[in-house]
This record gives C-alpha cells, structure tokens and sequence, in this order.
C-alpha cells in the first residue's frame, strides 16, 4: 500500500472534512486511544445527529445568566458597541445576539473547556464559538437546519450547542429536533433552483422554497420530531445539517430561557449558503470573532491564506492572495489563447508556444 493510502486510513487529518464524516472514522476510532465513554459519545454524535448532555451546566453558572436577562431583555437597555467586537444585536424583542460582549457567564457557558475538547475531538480541528443567542421565550421557529445559514469551505465545519437555562417542558416549546435528519443531502440554493437574494437577511423567496422543500422532506422519509423536555443544564449539540425548530408555546407567557452558542472550525472559509452562489463561486463570507479570544478570525483554506475580491450584492469571489487577475489580464489571456489555438491547428507549435508564455501561462 502506498503511503498517502496508509495516512488516509490511519491519520485523521488526512481527509480534509470533519472527522464524524469521514468514511474512515470507524477505524480510526476505534483505534483511538481514549476513553471508551467518549468514543461511544462521538460514535453516537456521528449516528444521530446530536448528542445531549443532562444537567451538564452548574446550576450557579445558570443562575448568573438567568440573573442577566431581566436586563438584557429590557427594551430599555442601551448595549454600547465595544471596539474590536462584533455588535450586540438587541433589535429582535425575542432574542438577544452576541451578548457575550457584555456578559462573562454567557461567554463562559459558550466556552466551556468539556464541550471544546469533545468537538475538537468529533471534528478533528480546534473549534471557534463565534456567535451566541439568547432567547427568553420559545421560538416556534420551523425546522431547518443550521447548514443552510453557516457552512465552510471544506464543507461541515459547524455545530450549534443549544442549553436549557429552565426546565423544558411541553408547555414552554421546547427545542425540537429530527434523530438522523444530519444524514440528508446537504442543500446549497442551486439544489432548490434558487437564486441568492442580496443583503444580509435570510428571508424572502429563497428561504420560503427552503422551507418548503423542509416540510416535504420530513413527511416523505416519515422523519420522528422529538421534544427536547430536559432538566435545566442540559445541553444538546447538533450537527449543523441536523433539522430542529422550536415547538409551539403551548401555555402562553411561559417563559424558556435557553442559550444557543454557534461553533466554526478552525482552518476554514466561512460563509452563508443562503445567500451565496457555490456555482458562480459568489460567497456571502461571514465576518466571525472566536469568542474565546475576542478576535477576528481570517479566512482559510485549510489555512492557507485566501483572498476575497468583492462582486456583487455583498458577495466575494475568492483568489490566492496575489492571484487576482486584472481585467487587462484577462483580455491578454484570452487573445493569446486564442492565437495558440489557431497556431497549433497549423502545426506551427513553436509559435503556438511562444503564445501560450505571452499569455501568461508556462506550464
Ligand atoms: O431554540 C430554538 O427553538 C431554535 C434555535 C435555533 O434554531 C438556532 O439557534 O439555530
């Protein structure tokens, strides 16, 4: 066997996607030596979908955030940008985004060390919490999968970690989810014969066809919804193709603080599927901080560096650095290859390849 076979089978990292989709996980982890409660848990993660950890936060830990809301949800309350970090967004009444600016126990219930060294574990790369929700009520949300708004360049690097900062019951809507849904194709907006819409916000006919397609699905491969009625503390990751939503609030007024925590990969190109042209190679590129650190996290591929030259309605065409061509570029490219074609059809090669190195290209 080949030495780059061997890796393959052998090395994790060798396939550049996330280990839980790697078609050579099973043995790797097998092979793994660590402790036989985890490789079940990512065994499990990788099966399902999801993994839930019950009671997992302390209750002290809770009670400081669920301490915050009161003022965090106040339509009062005046959040000032921080410099350097993304903005808290209080302009949606039934969820606070990025709080962690201005709450160490939000940003402390995101980054918590367990949680980090499992996903570094199932996904085989150091994982960047980059965005936290709070929500004070349920959000009857429809099911949709996190994949559609967040994805990466290679594909899949990124989960969401949902916690309970009350008890779920069925009466506040609780999360709700679909066991292996993960498992379906990954949707990109070509897949639905749409078309990204510009600005910033998912909605509009792309997301209803999105959700649409959502509903078929469910019913055509009889997918089971479970209710995530679990012990405050409890967390619950999924899978960023996992389908979920929120159930309907079935006593108003009741109240379900949770908080949902978005993890990326490191490494990666990260962006919005929904409003981006894999196709056109168009990409809404997300601007991400590692809310571990605070800081702004750069694109790669891979980590090798990566460029983004902006097209149209926000989105990015991405180049090696330096590797952008100038429209006189393309102009010089295109007449020589043309006039190397027509040499070569009359076997004047020499010329021909004197043509092809005018054009720029020596290989
Ligand atoms: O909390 C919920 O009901 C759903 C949250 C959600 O879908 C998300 O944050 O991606």
């Amino acid at each position: 066997m080949s030495e780059d076979a061997d890796a393959f089978l052998t090395e994790p990292g060798s396939l550049r996607t996330p280990w839980i989709r790697s078609p050579f996980f099973d043995a790797q982890l097998e092979a793994a030596a660590v402790d036989p409660a985890l490789k079940e848990r990512t065994r499990r993660f990788r099966d399902d979908g999801y993994v839930v950890f019950e009671r997992a936060v302390d209750d002290a830990l809770v009670d400081e955030i669920v301490g915050l809301y009161p003022w965090l949800f106040d339509p009062a309350t005046r959040i000032d940008p921080v410099e350097g970090r993304p903005p808290v967004l209080t302009d949606d009444p039934r969820r606070r985004q990025d709080a962690w600016v201005v709450c160490p126990p939000i940003r402390a219930l995101a980054t918590r060390p367990e949680l980090l060294e499992f996903l570094r574990f199932a996904y085989g790369r150091r994982p960047i919490p980059f965005q936290t929700l709070n929500f004070e009520f349920g959000t009857e949300q429809s099911a949709h999968s996190d994949a559609i708004h967040f994805d990466t360049l290679p594909s899949g690097f990124m989960c969401g970690a949902w916690v309970a900062l009350e008890d779920m019951t069925e009466e506040n809507g609780p999360l709700v989810y679909y066991p292996g849904s993960h498992l379906l194709p990954e949707l990109q907006l070509e897949h639905l014969g749409a078309w990204p819409a510009g600005g910033a916000v998912a909605s509009g006919p792309s997301y209803d066809r999105y959700t649409a397609y959502v509903e078929a699905v469910v019913r055509a491969k009889g997918l089971e919804a479970r209710r995530l009625t679990v012990p405050r503390g409890t967390i619950l990751v999924w899978d960023s193709n996992l389908l979920h939503g929120g159930a309907p609030i079935a006593v108003p007024g009741r109240t379900r603080m949770s908080q949902v925590t978005h993890y990326y990969f490191e490494g990666c190109v990260y962006y919005s599927p929904i409003l981006s042209s894999r196709p056109l190679g168009e990409y809404r590129l997300k601007v991400i901080h590692d809310v571990v650190t605070g800081e702004r996290v750069p694109h790669t591929l891979n980590g090798a560096p990566i460029e983004a030259v902006p097209f149209l309605e926000g989105r990015d065409r991405l180049v090696r650095p330096g590797r952008a061509p100038s429209t006189l570029d393309v102009w010089r490219r295109r007449a020589f290859g043309r006039a190397e074609r027509f040499l070569r059809k009359r076997r004047l090669d020499r010329l021909a390849a004197s043509a092809r190195r005018l054009g720029g290209d020596d290989a």
